[in-house]
């Protein structure tokens, strides 16, 4: 039987229509003159109400000799019915078992029985099933859909770059190294060298959605050794015009996912506040300031990486989402521009949630001769970046841009205690399955 409606789909005034849905029995009650199955879809649950004088009995036996979580599809009559969840139930007419779930289940979907994480981790596809975890995922569709269109409309061009790659290019210790041919190769950790790449090739404004790697030894909440990266670029640029862009894309996701997930924000009980534009500039000195006022960060020295306790400080003192902006060059990226005026700073930029680092970007370096020896100061080989640099002496335009980490977003927005909440199958340094 074809679906008509989803669960939300179907309103007390469709009260005499008939509808066929498709699910999983999420529950099934027995009241002997009465019984009940809850059919579970994406989209919530449906009642449908069995009386015995009113439903054929061929159709309450195979209910009744259901298991939880096979799969159905029920035909029956919408009637109005204030008690029922969403104010309707469905009498069936027809009940077609299209899958049988085994027993016992993995995990129980329904919530009642709490699970751990990596219980619900080693049985995903079970864990899904469970209405605040579909919640997460669906918000975190709209997150991206809205970023996708908040882009497009800012005139970013969507571009996909390799993720099979021949260098490093956020240091060289984060690397997974695979074997290519007869060649070593490695899992790419940004689209950073190819982004900028972009700019000399005259599309001006790009951005990918897409997975970057990164050799993470620690286990921590907000590390991931897979992450998706939104990484945009921008050609005729500073960095401040990139972090307008950033703060605005930010405010869009928050907007967007609380017009269009009201059910699934309720359902994690959230009552989302959009961030108000624009966010806080702090210098990195500032920031050091504030942090080491905490006994812990009391030993921090201008010119160290903020450390995961000092953003801690300095997040609960700021109190919402800000920008870091005036960092010492030699703790950025080889392609940060450094100041005109003091080129012991650089015009790199950190984007900040209370709880972490969301984003980082830059105006890039886009003077060959410059850019050349900033990479020799860093010690690394320019040879082995030739194909990066030669995009840089034939006419490279100023640019800007910034990469941020979907799920870190997605974690902090829905307030989820671990990033591995915020991804389907995360990967970390003991999971490689499922
Ligand atoms: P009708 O004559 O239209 O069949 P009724 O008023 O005689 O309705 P009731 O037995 O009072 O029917 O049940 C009305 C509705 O109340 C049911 O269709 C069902 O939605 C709900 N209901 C009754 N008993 C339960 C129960 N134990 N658990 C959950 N819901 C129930
Ligand atoms: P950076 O290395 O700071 O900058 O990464 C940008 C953002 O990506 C996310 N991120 C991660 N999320 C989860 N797990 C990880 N292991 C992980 N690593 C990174 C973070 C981080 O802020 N090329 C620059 C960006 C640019 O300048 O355009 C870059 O990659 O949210």
């Amino acid at each position: 039987m074809k679906r008509t409606h989803y669960s939300k789909d179907i309103t007390p005034d469709m009260n005499g229509s008939t509808v066929v849905i498709n699910g999983w029995a999420h529950e099934i009650r027995d009241f002997g003159g009465l019984s009940f199955l809850i059919v579970r879809d994406r989209e919530g649950l449906v009642q449908v109400t069995m009386p015995k004088k009113k439903v054929a009995k061929e159709i309450i036996d195979t209910v009744k000799g259901l298991s939880r979580e096979s799969v159905v599809s029920v035909k029956g009559e919408v009637k109005a019915m204030e008690k029922a969840p969403n104010g309707y139930e469905v009498i069936p007419t027809a009940v077609e078992i299209l899958a049988r779930s085994e027993a016992p289940l993995p995990l129980d979907p329904t919530g009642k029985v709490p699970a751990d994480l990596d219980t619900r981790l080693d049985s995903r596809f079970m864990d899904l099933r469970s209405p605040e975890v579909t919640a997460v995922f669906y918000v975190r569709a709209y997150m991206i859909r809205g970023i996708r269109e908040y882009l497009s409309s800012q005139g970013c061009l969507e571009i996909s770059t390799p993720k099979i790659v021949a260098t490093a290019t956020e240091g060289g210790t984060e690397l997974f190294p695979i074997s290519y041919f007869e060649r070593e190769a490695f899992l790419n950790q940004s689209p950073q060298l190819y982004k900028q790449m972009m700019m000399a090739g005259g599309m001006d404004r790009v951005y990918e959605i897409g997975p970057i790697f990164r050799a993470e030894e620690h286990a921590t909440r907000k590390h991931l050794n897979e992450a998706t990266s939104i990484d945009v670029e921008l050609s005729f640029a500073t960095h401040e015009d990139a972090m307008q862009l950033l703060e605005n894309t930010v405010a869009y996701a928050y907007a967007y996912v609380k017009e269009r997930c009201r059910p699934q924000l309720k359902a994690l009980n959230l009552d989302l506040q959009v961030p108000g534009t624009p966010f806080k500039r702090l210098s990195y000195r500032e920031a050091i300031e504030i942090a080491r006022q905490d006994p812990e960060c009391a030993g921090l020295e201008y010119g160290d990486d903020l450390s995961t306790q000092a953003e801690h400080v300095v997040g609960q003192a700021i109190g919402e989402h800000y920008f870091i902006v005036d960092w010492p060059a030699n703790i950025r990226a080889f392609y940060s521009q450094p100041c005109d005026d003091d080129p012991s700073i650089c015009k790199a930029f950190d984007l900040m949630h209370p709880r972490m680092e969301l984003a980082s970007g830059a105006q890039r370096e886009h003077r060959y001769e410059r850019l050349v020896k900033k990479m020799v100061e860093k010690n690394l080989d320019p040879e082995s970046f030739k194909f990066y640099l030669d995009s840089f002496r034939y006419g490279m335009p100023p640019h800007a841009g910034w990469g941020m980490g979907a799920e870190r977003l997605l974690q902090t927005m829905l307030n989820l205690n671990n990033i591995r909440e915020a991804v389907l199958f995360p990967r970390d340094r003991v999971r490689l399955t499922p």
